[in-house]
């Protein structure tokens, strides 16, 4: 396709469609994001346009005027690569790079790098390379080097390389066969790990579950730390977190919880990312009660909830309860975070603290003690004293109202939790 192109540099210029009935701040804070997330995955943004339009051009996404105008931008600022804020087609995509004669990314490709980036777990690269050769395959062009001599995992970097001279069309077809049959691979390796997960958290059933979800960068993992002591990655960056880790937190001497930290969502999360992600989502999918963390500080942060909450609901999870985390309290109004959190203390399902100041952290653990005493019982119980385990577990665990003995057999008014209940299956010993 005549002019080659070989990228030199990570420079980057942004760009942003604003179809109508966007509030400009939106295009905006949208741009903004775009711009933190190249910055994750090290790329130096050089300029940043927001383009209005009235609809999307189905060829090349903005009209061929503007794709023509980039192009000159893109040579003016020694620019090699072109990130677009929206999603592309593959079509739109290839389009693009044949008239900019530049690497073409969209927000997708981006994401799906910074999540390769940051995999330190073997389940989390899988999951990763299985969302990028998704991502890849639709994508796959003669302009692509061949695969075999590219490094698995990082093979989006590669993504769009114009110009790069390429196999012809019987090498794109190995190209495409070897990728589906490493996607089987994957998939397979996926739903072992999901098996074993699965066990472990049956084997945790009788313990209250807590899930720390929301927007990325809104304090989860500062949070979790915060509460657990454990000492998870904590980072001013974008998808810092991309595994759950799971602690045991004692609210009081005989209130314990399992806290999960998980992978943070985003506007426009790429949808094979979210596809395969759904192992390490389990974890919040299992929970009694959801942590919905949120950076207060952030200007528009209702827009963010509306994320989050979208996320939620395709993980069916919309009626899970919920406490809404109000973070950063110390930066919403610096001097002033005890007015930022007394304006929250009278909300039912809602509450402000500091993470990172560890502010009003002991009214978030009674607040979730509220919830997890909400789900315990009060059972009359009559167990055999053969029972030695089960009755030295019920003293530790339940709260003993009232104790006498018939024969062999204690009779018990105990208050503990309903999922401990179930497990130990003591309406066995219900006494009637
Ligand atoms: N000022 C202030 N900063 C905070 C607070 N909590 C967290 N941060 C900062 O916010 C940034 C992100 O914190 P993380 O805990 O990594 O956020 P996260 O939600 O786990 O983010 P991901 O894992 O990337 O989804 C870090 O720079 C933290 O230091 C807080 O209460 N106040
Ligand atoms: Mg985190």
């Amino acid at each position: 396709m005549g002019e080659e192109f070989t990228p030199q540099s990570n420079r980057a210029i942004l760009i942003g469609v604003a179809l109508p009935g966007m509030p400009s701040w939106e295009a905006e804070d949208s741009l903004d994001e775009l711009g933190r997330l190249a910055d994750t995955a090290e790329l130096a943004a050089v300029d940043r346009i927001i383009q209005p339009r009235r609809r999307i051009d189905p060829a090349q996404y903005i009209g061929k005027g503007k794709a023509a105008e980039l192009k000159q931008l893109a040579i003016e600022r020694e620019a090699d690569m072109i990130v677009f804020d929206n999603d592309l087609s593959p079509a739109q995509m290839r389009n693009l790079e044949n008239i900019i004669k530049r690497r073409i990314l969209d927000r997708s490709a981006v994401i799906l790098d910074i999540f390769s980036r940051h995999a330190r777990t073997h389940t989390a690269q899988i999951q990763v390379e299985l969302a990028q050769l998704n991502y890849l395959l639709p994508r796959l062009t003669r302009y692509w080097t061949h695969l075999s001599r590219q490094a698995g995992g990082g093979a989006i970097r590669g993504m769009g390389s114009a110009g790069v001279r390429g196999p012809g069309e019987t090498q794109l077809e190995i190209d495409r066969r070897l990728i589906r049959r490493q996607i089987n691979t994957l998939q397979a390796k996926l739903k072992k790990i999901g098996k074993q997960m699965e066990t472990t958290r049956k084997n945790r059933s009788g313990i209250f579950k807590v899930a720390l979800v929301g927007y990325t960068n809104a304090g989860k993992s500062t949070l979790m730390r915060a509460l657990s002591g454990s000492d998870v990655l904590v980072q001013d960056q974008l998808f810092a977190t991309l595994d759950s880790t799971t602690r045991a937190v004692d609210l009081d001497s005989r209130h314990k919880i399992l806290l999960t930290d998980t992978v943070g969502f985003i506007k426009r999360l790429p949808h094979h990312l979210f596809a395969s992600f759904r192992a390490t989502l389990e974890e919040a999918v299992e929970a009694d009660l959801l942590l919905h963390v949120v950076d207060l500080s952030f200007p528009h942060c209702e827009s963010q909830i509306d994320t989050v909450n979208k996320v939620l609901l395709d993980l069916g999870l919309e009626d899970r309860p919920t406490l809404t985390v109000y973070n950063k309290a110390d930066q919403v109004d610096p001097g002033r975070a005890e007015q930022t959190i007394a304006a929250y203390a009278t909300h039912e399902h809602a509450i402000a603290v500091s993470a990172a100041k560890r502010l009003n952290l002991d009214a978030l653990r009674e607040k979730i003690l509220s919830y997890s005493v909400a789900e315990e019982l009060t059972l009359d119980l009559q167990v055999p004293q053969a029972e030695g385990r089960l009755l030295a577990h019920l003293h530790q665990q339940g709260e003993i109202l009232e104790e006498s003995y018939i024969d062999n057999e204690v009779c018990l008014r105990v208050r503990l939790e309903k999922t401990w209940a179930e497990r130990w299956q003591l309406q066995r010993f219900i006494a009637n």
